[in-house]
């Protein structure tokens, strides 16, 4: 059985969001016009405490996209987006709700970011995504949404260590793209991990 899996459509990733996402709205008819070929759909959302350590504004002296340490890992700074209870976290409007089984939240740990929908960035903590596609008898997991540079590509290469055949359905994502390349060269990355690179088309 497939599962669509819908990465952060949210609105601080679309156009005139705080971590805006080149074109991301243009994603969301497509996913919508998705959505009703699979038996199961899944969401993540970032969901961040307003103290979370990946906020630039909360590393004063440290300069916006620059990479500090966190806990032991690297970690980009980013503008304050997706803050829990904010209109910015919430999954863009114009996304078919009717139809989403589960949504699962991340990086909810002020001291973690958490790029994947399946753990934290070391691996600490699990959503319960692997667990309730598992309970669900999905066999096979299709992903999309945004970042595909960032969000997209954590969620792929989790969801081929975890074992899913995993399909990342490349014209339904769009990508940060802070150097020019970053998207096509996560596809990439995750292509040569195992994941199947797709079309809407192809899939549909
Ligand atoms: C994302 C950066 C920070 C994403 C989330 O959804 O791709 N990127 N938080
Ligand atoms: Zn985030």
């Amino acid at each position: 059985m497939r599962a669509l899996i819908l990465v952060d459509i949210q609105n601080d990733f679309l156009p005139g969001g705080a971590l805006a996402v080149p074109r991301g709205d243009e994603i969301i008819s497509v996913v919508n016009r998705l959505i009703p070929g699979f038996p199961v759909v899944a969401a993540s959302r970032d969901w961040h405490p307003p103290d979370h350590g990946s906020f630039a504004a909360n590393h004063p002296g440290q300069a916006l996209y620059s990479v500090i340490e966190l806990n032991g890992l690297p970690q980009k700074l980013w503008p304050v987006h997706c803050v829990q209870h904010t209109p910015g976290a919430d999954l863009a409007a114009a996304l078919d709700p009717s139809r989403l089984d589960r949504v699962f939240l991340k990086g909810v740990d002020p001291a973690i970011d958490s790029y994947s929908a399946f753990f934290d960035n070391a691996r600490r903590r699990a959503t319960g995504l692997h667990e309730w596609l598992a309970g669900r008898g999905v066999s096979e997991v299709f992903v999309c949404g945004l970042a595909t540079d960032y969000c997209v590509r954590f969620t792929v290469l989790d969801a081929i260590e975890l074992g899913w055949p995993t399909t990342v359905i490349a014209d339904a994502c769009r990508g940060l793209e802070a150097q020019p390349g970053d998207s096509a060269r996560a596809l990439e990355t995750m292509r040569q991990a195992g994941a199947r690179v797709r079309q809407v088309m192809e899939v549909s």
